[in-house]
């Protein structure tokens, strides 16, 4: 691989054919990259969306000053593989990074690495979810696997230190901190500041759970969704809010109160069930006398309340009231992400960095928010699927533009490293999106591929794999069962009713078996790998029970 200079490089005036070659026209500086991504941070919950639920005012600016993509999705509805697809531009089944179990292989190339090679200064700060040391990074401040929302422990540079506070302010400080008197001021950087919130269980900061527990949120039309017109996959997921939902660990009801109302835990796979009142207990012990006392002033009024409601509540007002508890601390976590954009939009402001700086934000995958009755993510159905994606970048993109192209996380490292003007490598199985950005080009792929193997473990989603295009879906659900869902998009957005044996769609259905089968091939995937992921999952099951 070839170094480039450090401050600059000669690039090409065109924009993204330049990869690769490097002649003498016209000198542009590099540009810095910030990307930024959350955790589980559904796009229904960003205000740029319109969806009516949540105010973000400070990733808003992103699409006001950049781009907003409406049809972004990732390959694989879940944290860990998610992150490798980023890193390493290609699917779960080439990095083999299939679910939060298998392994991650840091050997491997990945974009920060050849960013660094190039001349880039990497840190990565946050959450990454991937066991071992980070390999890519001139600094590195982790969490080590889920990590804590209060006083957390982050590995730095390897070191295990922890830090007195809240997960996410720490993680904007450090981020800052990073940018202001760390970097060398004379070389291009690429930044990842990656958020633990709003992961589960939700434990938003004290300024914002004395807020949050006040609020009321809209709830979705198909809250109260009985899974009728979908396969066994739907009806046999545990994650419907009332039936499987922690009522300590994540709704906050105190063991006394559970005890007094006689609640028991929720049941679900008993192998995989995330214990309920531990949970709460073991997020609690992090807390300071402080944090504590605050906490319990807030949530025994939330404890007290329902205790008076409780006994008339019928099952539909207790689904409406979790559904609100719900709402109310995964949206509480997403204000401090909100207001620490905010402090790094304008410390880029001040800096004088915000021309030549891109920022992206994103999650590592959508999340229901109720819909179908459900929390969690995993399916390829629209809410997990889908992931916010907004880009800011004065020099190329003009502001308002929105794009409706089907991007995928895939895409991600091809496209930092187009910006960068480093040659994409073969092996990587995304595109760069930059042509999209800059108006150059609407030329793209008709329809993506998804992958999803996490089964049997916490939620019960069974493996499926699938096609989508703008307008239909195809999802084929195997291993314990065999079964073939498909959604028109357009006349069911919601996708309540399963159409696959419908006549009127045999055509369609025709074309998306056609297109899966060449997706699968394009991208390298079959049954056998399949076969192989499934028998080292079990493998692994096999040791720890
Ligand atoms: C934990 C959560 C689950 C979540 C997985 C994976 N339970 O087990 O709800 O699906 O992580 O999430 S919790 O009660 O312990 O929070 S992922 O984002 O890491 O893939
Ligand atoms: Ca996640």
């Amino acid at each position: 691989m070839k170094h480039l200079s450090l401050k600059t490089i000669t690039l090409l005036a065109s924009g993204a054919g330049m990869v690769g070659c490097v002649p003498a026209e016209k000198e542009v500086q590099r540009p810095n990259i910030i990307y930024i991504m959350s955790d589980d941070h559904a796009y229904q919950a960003i205000s740029a969306y319109g969806t009516g639920l949540y105010n973000t005012p400070n990733i808003d600016r992103i699409a006001k000053e950049g781009a907003i993509f409406t049809r972004a999705t990732v390959t694989n509805s879940i944290c860990a593989p998610s992150r490798a697809v980023m890193l390493t531009g290609k699917h779960s089944f080439m990095n083999g990074k299939v679910d939060n179990i298998h392994p991650f292989d840091w050997d491997q190339p990945n974009f920060p690495k050849l960013m660094q090679a190039n001349g880039y200064q990497t840190a990565m700060i946050g959450k990454i979810h991937l066991d071992g040391i980070p390999q890519g990074f001139d600094y590195s401040m982790v969490l080590p696997g889920q990590g804590h929302y209060f006083n957390p422990d982050f590995l730095i540079g390897g070191e295990r230190v922890r830090k007195e506070g809240y997960v996410t302010d720490i993680i904007t400080d450090a981020t800052i901190d990073w940018l202001r008197n760390q970097r060398d001021p004379d070389r291009p950087f690429c930044v990842l500041y990656h958020h633990k919130a709003p992961h589960r269980e939700w434990e938003p900061a004290e300024r914002h759970f004395r807020e949050y527990t006040n609020k009321a949120f809209p709830e979705p039309d198909n809250l109260f969704d009985d899974y009728e017109g979908r396969g066994t996959a739907a009806r046999s997921a545990e994650m419907n809010i009332l039936e499987h939902m922690n009522w300590a660990g994540d709704s906050k009801l105190f063991p006394e109160t559970m005890e007094e109302l006689g609640i028991q835990p929720p049941v679900t796979n008993p192998a995989n069930a995330t214990p309920d009142v531990a949970s709460l207990q073991k997020n609690l012990a992090r807390y300071t006398g402080e944090q504590k006392a605050a906490w319990l002033e807030t949530y025994t009024k939330v404890n007290e309340d329902f205790k008076k409601q409780y006994p008339t509540m019928t099952r539909e007002d207790l689904m409406r009231w979790r559904y609100q508890r719900y709402m109310q601390d995964y949206l509480g976590t997403i204000a401090a992400i909100d207001e620490g954009l905010g402090k790094l939009l304008d410390f880029l402001e001040e800096a004088g960095l915000t021309e030549n700086t891109i920022v992206v934000y994103t999650s590592d995958q959508g999340f229901f928010l109720g819909e179908h009755g459900w929390f969690d993510k995993r399916f390829m159905y629209e809410e997990s699927f889908r992931t916010p994606l907004l880009i800011r970048y004065p020099k190329e993109i003009k502001p308002g533009k929105k794009i409706d192209k089907l991007v995928q996380n895939l895409d991600f490292a091809p496209t930092f490293l187009d910006y960068a003007g480093i040659e994409i490598p073969e092996a990587m199985q995304g595109k760069s999106f930059r042509r999209l950005l800059n108006g150059k080009s609407d030329q793209w792929r008709d329809a993506v591929y998804y992958t999803y193997y996490e089964y049997p473990s916490t939620h019960m989603v069974k493996r499926h794999y699938g096609v989508s295009t703008d307008r239909y879906k195809l999802m084929h659900f195997y291993y314990d069962i065999d079964e073939w869902e498909m959604y028109d998009l357009q006349t069911d957005p919601m996708e309540m009713t399963n159409i696959y044996d419908d006549p009127v769609y045999a055509e369609v259905r025709e074309m998306l078996h056609r297109r899966l089968q060449e997706l699968r091939e394009h991208y390298g995937d079959s049954d056998e790998l399949n076969e192989k992921f499934l028998r080292t999952y079990l493998e692994h099951q096999a040791k720890r029970n």
